[in-house]
């Protein structure tokens, strides 16, 4: 895993500072725009207003940065170059609303943010940085940047720590899986309910991935959007989800994997591919690569 590189202190903070900072816009914007826009993302799925107007929101801010070079969107089918510093610029890959669906029904959403010290579409092993907002009850923010896993709550847009070095507990407790279950690979199945059979381990799924992830990385355990029948990638993606949440999960001493290997490792070949995402304490990553095997 990429380490943080001294020369990009500045740039890192600057980025999570204005992330951070937008936080307070995106959450006044959401009431007004719980509506589906007549447009669909780059992977197809319905897109609703507020994506629309987080991913405006974020390009204008952080493709205004010294430190970014290039800004790339779950929301956007094109990697936009921005006016940053060519030779020490960072690219930027955002999913602006993770989870947008649960808008709806007024449940938990996020932001997830992938620095990478490369050209787009990157590895993992590029990332010099990730972080990601979580709409909860309050407002939180996890940062990772090679150097440990800090949680902030996000008051008026200003962090402040809550937790320094966040590390998965020992212990895990929870565990949720994504996809229809009709649909999930024998050997996946088997595996939940090897998990599901353990009697300290509970169901906690909530549908939006950045939720679900903070439940895994607060309480320990495992999150897993997998392989599915009619879909052998899965549905998460590699720039804005799958590496970003390998990043944090690995620097709080967790594992992550595409089934076969740590998700940082997955060769990069389009800026929306889709990656099996599987997440959580060692063991029980470790357990479910030899399910998969
Ligand atoms: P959403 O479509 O609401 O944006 O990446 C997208 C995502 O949510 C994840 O946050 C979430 O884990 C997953 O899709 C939920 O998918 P299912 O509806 O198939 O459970």
């Amino acid at each position: 895993m990429a380490t943080q590189a001294d020369p990009h202190a500045d740039a890192i903070e600057e980025i999570f500072t204005t992330v951070a900072a937008l936080a307070p816009d995106i959450r006044d914007a959401l009431p007004g725009r719980r509506v589906q826009n007549d447009e669909t993302n780059p992977s197809g799925e319905t897109q609703l207003a507020a994506d629309a107007y987080a991913d405006e929101l974020f390009l204008d801010h952080l493709g205004a940065l010294d430190s970014v070079v290039e800004y790339a969107s779950e929301e956007r089918t094109k990697i936009v170059p921005t006016d940053g510093e060519e030779e020490t610029g960072l690219s930027v890959a955002i999913d602006p609303l993770d989870g947008s669906s649960n808008l709806k029904s007024n449940n938990t959403m996020g932001t997830i943010v992938a620095v990478y010290d490369a050209p787009l579409p990157a590895a993992g092993s590029d990332l010099v940085a990730a972080a990601y907002v979580l709409f909860g009850p309050i407002t939180t923010m996890i940062t990772a940047d090679g150097d440990g896993v800090t949680e902030y709550l996000v008051d008026d847009g200003v962090r402040e720590v809550i937790t320094e070095d966040v590390q998965l507990p020992d212990d895990p407790s929870v565990y949720g899986f994504g996809g229809r279950v009709p649909d999930w690979p024998d050997d996946f199945t088997a595996y939940t309910e090897d998990i599901e059979s353990d009697d300290s381990m509970k169901l906690r799924y909530g549908g939006a991935m950045i939720g679900d992830i903070n439940q895994v990385l607060i309480y320990g355990g495992v999150f897993a959007y997998p392989a599915l029948e009619s879909a052998p990638n899965g549905k998460l993606r590699l720039q804005f989800e799958g590496n970003p949440i390998g990043f944090i999960i690995e620097s709080a001493g967790g594992r992550s994997s595409d089934g076969t290997q740590s998700l940082l490792d997955v060769e990069p070949n389009d800026v929306h591919q889709r990656v099996p995402v599987y997440v959580g304490n060692d063991e029980l990553i470790e357990q479910l690569e030899a399910a998969l095997d």
